[in-house]
């Protein structure tokens, strides 16, 4: 039998070995040829929402760079918000957008970013915050892997206003007011230590509830008011700087971990670059939404809460952050502290 003879291996080919690895490596991010799939992605909000501005950027930048294509399903369409997570973790939607306020009774955890008076104000470290915190994109990262869903990035949709019916400069003012909340608990908690009493409904009963006088207020971000037309069963629209609204983009993690490298490298560049465009956008239209607003209701009182009015609400807000530390026990602790070294980092990059 003719036996083989193995080269030495300080005389192999180095140079073909090494093309054949760089070829191989090339191949499987950009030529190795895939089937063109269509996927669902669902939103909270309109298609000319936030959510839905940074989910039609990012089905552009999809089809732009590869066959799939990316159907957008608005609010509305597939269900109340909180059915829409379960769809995603089915994998019966591969991309789904919900908010922390509709999560806390899934990741408990998620609800650190409705913690009152923690958020920055400040678009510079809003902005550095949502790109670099370890709170997002590794601890919310492993919680939300956990229930099957695969974290891709979290935004800001500008700060939360609340709209009532009557004015109110304290807490006792608020005794007497029904203020609508999404469904977290702690949503629920913040606004009793806000002295109101919270009633959580579903988004799609707001108008109606603050038409029928079911409830006096709302709380939620400029471009929603605007968008709406919550403005338009409110008298007054009162900022007490207590938060900002956040939203996460999640994919099916079933989907996501059957992805081949390539798609998964087309879904992160993507999502990058729509973060990126998103934050700046938010921005922008929370302006011209006040402006809007302000001018087509100029018989609207807006309020802004001095610092001494905002203090009892801020001394209130520590009540609030024990009441997450029950609900969550030392896993939320970690949370929190993560959160505040991140913050940390934001104010000091
Ligand atoms: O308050 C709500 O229910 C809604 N608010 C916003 C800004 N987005 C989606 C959510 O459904």
């Amino acid at each position: 039998m003719k036996k083989i003879k193995y080269l030495p291996l300080r005389e192999l080919p180095v140079q073909p070995v090494l093309l054949t690895c760089f070829y191989l490596f090339i191949q499987l991010f950009i030529t190795l040829p895939s089937k063109a799939d269509t996927w669902r992605y669902a939103i909270e909000e309109s298609s000319t929402g936030i959510q839905g501005v940074y989910a039609s950027r990012f089905k552009q930048i999809i089809e732009k760079n590869s066959d799939h294509k990316v159907l957008i399903y608005p609010f509305g369409t597939l269900g109340e918000s909180t059915d829409l997570l379960e769809q995603a973790q089915a994998g019966l939607l591969q991309f789904v957008d919900q908010s922390p306020g509709f999560m806390g009774s899934l990741i408990p955890e998620a609800q650190v970013f409705l913690l009152p008076y923690v958020l920055p104000e400040k678009h510079s470290e809003i902005a550095y915050f949502f790109k670099h915190s370890k709170t997002i994109h590794q601890t919310f990262h492993k919680l939300c892997g956990e229930q099957d869903l695969e974290l891709l990035t979290m935004f800001p949709e500008g700060n939360v206003a609340i709209t009532t019916r009557e004015v109110f400069r304290s807490k006792e003012d608020l005794s007497s007011m029904k203020i609508r909340v999404m469904s977290s608990p702690l949503l629920i908690e913040t606004y009793k230590a806000f002295g109101a009493v919270p009633t959580p409904l579903p988004t799609g009963e707001i108008f109606g509830a603050l038409q029928t006088n079911m409830i006096q207020g709302q709380e939620n971000p400029w471009f929603y008011l605007e968008s709406t037309k919550l403005y338009e069963v409110s008298n007054v629209i009162t900022e007490i700087g207590h938060n900002i609204y956040t939203t996460a983009v999640m994919a099916s993690k079933k989907f996501y971990e059957n992805s081949t490298l390539e798609v998964k490298f087309l879904i992160s560049s993507a999502i990058k670059e729509a973060t990126d465009f998103i934050i700046e956008y938010q921005r922008e239209l929370e302006i011209s939404a006040k402006l809007k607003i302000q001018k087509v209701a100029p018989n609207i009182q807006y309020i802004t809460l001095t610092d001494a009015e905002r203090e009892p609400f801020r001394q209130s807000a520590k009540k609030v952050q024990a009441k997450f530390i029950d609900m969550t026990g030392s896993s939320g602790k970690e949370v929190l502290r993560q959160l505040q070294e991140d913050l940390n980092d934001a104010k000091n990059h």
